[in-house]
């Protein structure tokens, strides 16, 4: 496999999806007993499907938590974590996942474009989102205490960007401002376990191109947006990762 050259000045930008921590033994979606194969995507992951029935959501993510909670980070999380540390702010994470293994690797300079499991916030005040591993019993959804000491009512939901909903805008403009920052300079945009499906990850590929990205798939099967990369390295992300890269700084 050829060793992919990080120079001096190369900066690094690397999406990932839940491929990259299948290895952990973390579910992915879609494909073969993915998660959205027996969870209808509208039921568990909308804001529809929330006011629906938030006890079927709160059911999904606490079983998600749980199941995150007992996986530890692969070589592919660890080794993203090392290019991190050899590059600094030449090196961006944008992560889909919302698993926090990439934090629990000791990467920093991450964007959770989706949220992140280990987070709860308020359906009904605006109250920061707070740490919360809480595994919530079946039945059971938690509300709000700051609403209630107000006296009123609000459930407590993931902090998780469900479809339909918008990304934080301040997520998407520090991804394009490092897109922006790499123009004319060498640059590496690797998409790693995602099949493409989501947007607006899906289009990083395109706005990284635009600015000149040398890109890369590394992707267990093909991606919804494949013929956007120039080269794919069909593989498991936790094999090919670590000796993937040639930095020389
Ligand atoms: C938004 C919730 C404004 C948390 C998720 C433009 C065009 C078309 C549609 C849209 C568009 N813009 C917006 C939309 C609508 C929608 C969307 O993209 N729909 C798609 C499905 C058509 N997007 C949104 O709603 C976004 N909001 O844009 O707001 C707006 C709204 C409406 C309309 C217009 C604009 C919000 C998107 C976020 C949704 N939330 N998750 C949770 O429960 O996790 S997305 C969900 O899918 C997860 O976050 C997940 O990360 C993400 C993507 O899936 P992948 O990570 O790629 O995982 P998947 O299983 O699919 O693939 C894994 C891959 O790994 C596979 O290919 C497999 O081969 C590979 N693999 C497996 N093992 C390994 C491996 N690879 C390497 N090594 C291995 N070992």
């Amino acid at each position: 496999m050829q060793r992919i050259e990080i120079t001096a000045d190369t900066r690094v930008l690397v999406l990932t999806g839940a491929g990259v921590s299948a290895e952990s033994g973390v579910p992915t979606f879609r494909g073969s007993n993915g998660l959205w194969e027996n969870q209808p995507v509208e039921r568990v992951a909308t804001p529809e499907g929330f006011a629906e029935d938030p006890a079927r959501v709160w059911r999904f993510y606490s079983q998600r938590r749980a199941g995150a909670g007992a996986c530890a980070p692969n070589p592919g999380h660890r080794t993203l974590a090392e290019l991190e540390q050899k590059l600094g702010a030449r090196f961006l994470l944008a992560t889909q996942n919302v698993d926090g293994l990439h934090r629990r690797a000791g990467n920093t300079r991450l964007v959770e474009m989706h949220g992140n499991l280990f987070l709860t916030r308020c359906s009904g005040c605006d109250r920061p989102p707070f740490p919360d591993d809480t595994v919530y019993p079946a039945g059971h959804v938690p509300e709000c205490d700051a609403c209630a000491a107000r006296g009123a009512r609000a459930f407590l939901r993931p902090h998780i960007v469900w479809f339909g909903e918008m990304l934080e805008p301040a997520d998407l403009e520090r991804i394009n401002d490092f897109i922006a920052d790499a123009r004319n300079k060498p640059f590496v945009f690797m998409a790693v376990g995602t099949s493409g499906a989501v947007y607006p990850a899906a289009n990083l590929v395109n706005l990284a191109r635009e600015v000149g990205a040398r890109t890369y798939l590394v992707n267990a099967d093909p991606a919804d947006n494949q013929s956007r990369f120039e080269h794919f390295l069909r593989c498991e992300s936790g094999k090919i990762l670590p000796t993937l890269f040639d930095v020389r700084t």
